[in-house]
């Protein structure tokens, strides 16, 4: 039986258990949209920006495991998605994009709203299409699926012209995704595996850096059997926290330019370096031919590409997490190694790092420890980029796996309160926080509609310093504290809010914050506190441009206040 193609596209995503579509539309897209009403599985959230909309399926997989959808329409509706694309493919998030194309006689002769998107996404998509027929639509888009969330997970884009939608055909699938060229390897190799679990049997000094692989893989109880029966400390990088309980004594917690000083210490004292699923980010390696000098490295990852991409490997891994742990975790010896842990606990006495100093003034990092208090380590906190993003990182304690989502490899301004839309939509049970900063949030605050339309429980905190603040730290710190173009003026936020009909509260002295933060968890749907920080707050460790991760400033004497 013969469908259109919108048709045929909204089986497809029924079919692959798509619930939720985060879009804007426009005239390519116009056919498909009409037909939403046939589809009721499939719920439409009109986002305000299409950024937000690829924000929010992104957060939407990384809270789910599922893949994310978002959906523009031609032209600048597409070229809109970019940032969000980019953003998944960095953090390696399965999105699919779907994107309405001028109609098929109008293309490539700079029709109203073309752009060659498939071009445009070709280097931050893990693949991309075109559909010039609806015949080849269903396999598309099952194929489409596949790749995103298969192997290692990443943003594909499909894009459809208009007319394509109109047209009729069979909707032809296959049972199964078969693509010759495309077969991630999920088994680590039985060699390479056995030679990992003879260097950590043999090391005295070694420690397991986790990465955001780990949490995609789900491979939480693994690394907790590794980490307990060989007594192997583990740190994580920004995107792997979470994978392991932070208050488990073999917890050591976040490494790189603003990792903890002994997780720092730790790596770069290390004999023998277990790198699950990260990617030796220069954010994480800080200088890279001084990271961990004295270590042998064991790598494992799905993507081969990663392996000796950024440090030489003495031993690479190539398969799924999970599966390689099991494996590997059979291979491993009981082992007590206290020397190697009570030296990383006198590091950590002697550099605590997390200590926050009492002040009437208003905190950051005191008021992301209370949302932590208050929250009880239950809520999944979604930040934005900048100081405000490394305080939650540092200051929070995540127990509960996958429970910070934020933007590591792009570092995209933005993301925090589109992309806590996403988790929210894919996973009402969770207690959600954004916490951004003031410059974050204007880059997509007009997302506060979209909250209050679809009345979600989304508490904001917003660290309100009036800068663009960690530029403003490498401006004081590296540039004779010339402050060009990063004091901010923002509009009375509270105002702001309450013009969505969204109830606010401004805290400028530490005592109201615990108050603020119960009362927000205490109302019923989205709730805003400003919190006016300390405006020349720094975050501390940080290792500067340049250095190893040895060479870490922690926080001055002087700049702790009297
Ligand atoms: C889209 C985008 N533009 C610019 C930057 C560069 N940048 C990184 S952090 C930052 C400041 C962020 O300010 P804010 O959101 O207020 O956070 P704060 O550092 O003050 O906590 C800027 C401009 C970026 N990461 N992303
Ligand atoms: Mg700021």
């Amino acid at each position: 039986m013969k469908i259109t193609g919108a048709q045929i596209l909204c089986e497809s995503l029924v079919k692959e258990g798509v619930d939720v579509i985060f879009g804007i539309i426009g005239a390519s897209t116009l056919p498909l949209y009409d037909i939403f009403p046939q589809y009721p599985q499939l719920r439409h959230i009109m986002v305000r920006h299409e950024q937000d909309a690829a924000h929010a399926a992104d957060g939407y997989a990384r809270a789910t495991g599922k893949v994310g959808v978002c959906m523009s329409t031609s032209g600048p509706g597409a070229t809109n998605l970019v940032t969000g694309i980019a953003n998944a493919h960095l953090d390696s998030v399965p999105v699919v994009a779907i994107t309405g194309q001028v109609a098929r006689p109008f293309i490539g002769k700079d029709a109203f709203q073309e752009v060659d998107i498939t071009g445009i996404t070709l280097p931050i998509t893990k693949h991309n299409y075109l559909v010039m027929d609806a015949k080849e639509l269903a396999e598309t888009i099952q194929e489409a699926f596949h790749i995103a969330r298969s192997g290692r997970p990443g943003p594909v884009l499909i894009d459809i012209p208009r007319d394509v939608f109109l047209d009729e055909a069979e909707a032809r699938s296959s049972t199964k995704v078969d693509l010759p060229g495309y077969k991630p390897t999920l088994q680590g190799h039985p060699t390479q595996i056995k030679k990992a679990a003879k260097l950590i049997n043999e090391a005295h000094h070694p420690v397991i850096i986790a990465g955001h692989g780990m949490i995609i893989s789900g491979a939480y109880d693994e690394l907790r059997n590794l980490a307990e029966t060989g007594q192997i400390p583990v740190i994580t990088t920004l995107l792997g926290i979470s994978s392991f309980p932070e208050s488990h004594p073999l917890s050591f917690g976040m490494f790189g330019m603003h990792g903890l000083a002994y997780a720092n210490m730790a790596v770069d004292n290390a004999d023998l370096v277990i790198a699950i699923g990260m990617r030796f980010d220069d954010r994480a390696t800080a200088k890279v031919s001084d990271f961990a000098p004295h270590a042998r490295i064991i790598h494992i990852d799905i993507d081969p590409a990663e392996v000796g991409k950024n440090v030489r490997v003495d031993v690479p891994i190539v398969g799924d997490i999970k599966r390689v742990l099991e494996s590997l975790n059979q291979l491993i010896t009981p082992a007590k190694r206290t020397d190697w842990l009570d030296q990383l606990n006198g590091w950590k006495e002697k550099h605590p790092s997390l200590e926050i100093r009492d002040s009437d003034k208003v905190i950051p990092q005191y008021v992301i420890r209370q949302i932590y208090e208050a929250t009880q380590g239950e809520a999944t906190i979604v930040t934005g980029v900048g100081q405000h993003q490394m305080w939650a990182a540092q200051h929070y304690f995540y127990d509960k796996p996958n429970t910070l989502i934020s933007s590591g490899g792009l570092g995209t301004m933005g993301f925090s309160l589109p992309a806590a839309i996403g988790v929210k939509m894919g996973d009402g049970d969770r207690i959600v926080w954004s916490i951004d900063g003031d410059g974050s949030f204007q880059m997509t605050s007009h997302e506060l509609a979209t909250v209050a339309q679809e009345n979600l429980e989304i508490k904001m905190a917003i660290l309100n310093n009036g800068y663009l603040g960690m530029v403003r730290q490498w401006q004081q710190l590296f540039y004779k504290k010339q402050y060009i173009a990063t004091p901010l003026s923002g509009p009375d936020l509270v105002k702001f809010a309450d013009s969505f009909g969204i109830p606010a509260l401004r805290v400028k002295h530490s005592k109201e914050v615990a108050p603020a933060i119960q009362k927000a968890m205490e109302h019923q749907g989205p709730f805003l506190i400003d919190f006016v920080i300390e405006p020349e707050e720094n975050v501390y460790p940080m290792v500067p441009p340049g250095a190893s991760l040895a060479q870490l400033l922690e926080q001055p004497a002087k700049e702790v206040e009297a």
